[in-house]
């Protein structure tokens, strides 16, 4: 079977040496991938990520899997999500992959495609906005890489237990995209196709404009899953796209 045609678009896929089989689901998925154009990761790739110097077998396991999908003559592209954000050039080119600045408009056979992260879009979520002002600042982050890789570890894992708490309590139309702030970045951008992960809510929505966009008065907006209990991903051809799932 031939990937030729194929471009492929995952996200959230939360890696983690605690869960195996999410690792090894993805290494299968890359097996499958082989020969197939493009593959592009949408953000929380890792579940924790403190710096490219803190290497492990699992950071290395998934960078030469990658470097070997790259090799065949893929192009794999990393975006950062609100978990990995400190993932960098060296990591990057180690898998063989470009980092991509989000929002990034990227042509998928022929057809104008915005892609992003996702969490940017969950505005209502006002104390999860002023966190990520501050940690993506480049002084809090040189600050942060400044320090040992313990401290770092400490300072995630406080982070992820007070985000966990936090979530728990927060009105679960709070964790989801701010429907005028998509509309919005749509019309900035004038692109009718929008790629995201983040809420984990895997599905493909129609948008109805009320300025059209490129002469068009939908937008489609497609949400990736995340992989906690199975694998997600979108296949993207010339002749349209599939949201697909499968089993760890
Ligand atoms: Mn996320």
């Amino acid at each position: 079977m031939s990937n030729a045609g194929k471009t492929l678009f995952i996200s959230d896929l939360h890696l983690d040496a605690d869960h195996p089989a999410i690792t090894r689901c993805f290494l299968n998925f890359l097996q499958k991938a082989s020969g197939c154009d493009a593959l592009y990761i949408l953000g929380d790739f890792f579940e924790v990520w403190v710096g490219d110097d803190d290497s492990s077998s699992l950071t290395e396991t998934v960078a030469n899997a990658l470097f070997t999908l790259a090799a065949n003559g893929t192009r794999i592209f990393l975006m950062h999500g609100n978990r990995d954000f400190l993932l960098g050039p060296d990591y990057a080119s180690r898998c063989g992959a470009t980092l991509l600045a989000e929002p990034a408009i990227v042509d998928c056979y022929g057809q104008k495609v915005l892609l992003l992260h996702g969490d940017s879009l969950c505005t209502r979520d006002i104390e999860y906005m002023k966190f990520r002002k501050m940690v993506r600042s480049e002084r809090w982050q040189n600050d942060f890489l400044e320090r040992s890789l313990v401290e770092r570890h400490m300072i995630a894992q406080q982070a992820r237990q007070q985000s966990r708490e936090k979530s728990g309590m927060k009105a679960s139309d709070i964790m989801d995209v701010t429907p005028q702030e998509v509309l919005d970045l749509l019309q900035e951008k004038q692109v009718n196709l929008m790629i995201h992960g983040h809420t984990h809510r895997p599905a493909v929505h129609t948008i109805r404009l009320q300025e059209p966009i490129n002469g068009r008065d939908e937008a489609v907006r497609i949400v990736l899953g995340s992989w906690d209990t199975k694998g997600w991903a979108l296949e993207f051809t010339a002749n349209g796209y599939d949201l697909k799932y499968f089993p760890h």
